[in-house]
């Protein structure tokens, strides 16, 4: 017992240690977490095989996209309120979709275009054209390559492969690094940091906090779509306390990264995406939505349709522009809005300023019913962003109180919304 209670309260101040005040974030940091939304692009010989996991032994002759275009793929990200958009270059498959001299195992082997097709490029274009961010996932994983068998010549050829990547296409917004499959492995991920910061000293590195102590963005630990309640930025791992914000990534057809034949059914409903961004942007986190182009090279037209109508509902309930004008408080004392008449919401959008670090360790949300502060919603962290929602309420006065922050709180924004849908036309 007395051993469970030391473990307890040990624990206990681990956790508020999580939350080091002095820790603030890059400018980089500031802002990719502004950017919110981003998706993840999963195409290749998996696409074409009805996979998952390739195990590397596809021919490069099946990847053969009819019709494909990168510029379908980038509006459809830009329509669902993406500011960014992140490829992944190469799978587990090990099929580079780029015309690598690493390996003869890329787009250079395929039918696609003669084999004359530079994928990364074509989408870093059109991703750019629609004025979206651009990134790459670069698997450590790889099981086509023989040299995977030994570490050193293993590290020298993803360093090759990464300085391609890093040194052809622009800036890239963010580095995914995947922990799939590598439990075990031993990789010389100093070195492979070292160079992507040669060539992108910009660059945000995703990783699991677990699997790289270097990592600008952390994994929010699951594929369903939601962050903890109360999210930290600040996390210490592997002896690095950091400011590492947690990117939530989750595909747009339930459980598939990679396009299947016959499986409109796994796309999720708006409901569950909507669900989705109040759990993840709506708790501080990225939310990166997978998407997977079908074997024409075109997303289907059920997803490009769902994106859409997600993209539409997220402005219709908080409006064109999410950054809109700056709000900026810098004060212990209750935020009120104030308004003329009493006026219906539902929800309340709380930003926190993070240039010198997250400090508000627990709020409340309060209306004036005539008599008294009535609490309509309390949380614990604010962070980037904080979606709470609570029974639709009408009141002439709303307030923010900070119960507790670790130093004088920075407040970027206070807004409270109404979600209900319009009201239906009247049937005469
Ligand atoms: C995982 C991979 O194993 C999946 O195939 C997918 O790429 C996902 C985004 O990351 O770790």
């Amino acid at each position: 017992m007395r051993i469970a209670a030391f473990a307890a309260a040990a624990l206990a101040a681990q956790l508020a240690a999580q939350n080091f005040a002095g820790i603030e974030p890059s400018p980089q940091q500031v802002a990719w977490q502004d950017l919110e939304i981003g998706v993840l692009v999963h195409f290749g010989p998996n696409t074409f095989m009805d996979r998952e996991w390739g195990d590397g032994t596809a021919d490069p002759g099946v990847f053969n996209p009819t019709a494909l275009d990168a510029a379908q793929w980038a509006s459809a990200a830009k329509a669902a309120g993406a500011r960014y958009l992140v490829l992944v270059a190469k799978h587990h498959d090990g099929f580079c979709l780029w015309p690598t001299a690493q390996t003869a195992y890329s787009v250079k082997a395929s039918p696609w275009r003669g084999g004359h097709g530079d994928l990364v490029r074509e989408v870093a274009d059109a991703a750019r054209r629609q004025g979206l961010r651009f990134g790459v996932y670069l698997s450590p994983w790889d099981r086509h390559e023989p040299r995977y068998k030994d570490n050193a010549a293993y590290d020298e050829y993803y360093r090759s492969e990464l300085t391609e990547l890093a040194t052809r296409y622009g800036e890239l917004t963010e580095f995914w690094l995947d922990g799939a499959g590598s439990e075990g492995y031993v990789y010389d991920f100093d070195s492979y940091v070292k160079t992507l910061r040669t060539y992108q000293p910009n660059t945000l590195l995703f990783a699991d906090v677990g699997f790289l102590k270097y990592g600008d963005i952390r994994w929010v630990g699951n594929e369903s779509g939601f962050a903890p309640e109360d999210n930290w930025n600040v996390v210490d791992r592997l002896g690095y306390l950091r400011w590492r914000p947690a990117e939530a990534d989750t595909p747009l057809r339930a459980g598939h990264w990679f396009w299947h034949p016959r499986d409109e059914r796994s796309l999720k409903p708006l409901v569950q995406l909507i669900e989705t961004y109040h759990q993840t942007v709506g708790r501080g986190a990225q939310l990166m939505l997978g998407l997977a182009p079908d074997r024409r090279g075109l997303l289907p037209d059920s997803d490009v349709a769902r994106l859409r109508e997600f993209g539409a509902e997220i402005r219709r309930i908080y409006g064109e522009d999410r950054e809109g004008p700056e709000d900026s408080w810098r004060t212990s004392a209750p935020l009120e809005i104030a308004a003329a008449a009493p006026f219906a919401f539902d929800r309340a959008v709380t930003m926190e300023r993070l240039a010198g670090g997250q400090r508000v360790q627990r709020y409340a949300i309060e209306a004036w019913d005539g008599r008294r502060w009535k609490v309509l919603s309390t949380g614990a962290t604010i962070g980037h962003k904080k979606i709470d929602l609570f029974p639709r309420t009408t009141a002439a006065r709303v307030r923010l109180r900070i119960v507790e922050a670790s130093a004088a709180p920075s407040i970027r924004r206070f807004r409270l919304y109404d979600g209900a849908p319009a009201a239906p036309p009247r049937v005469q």
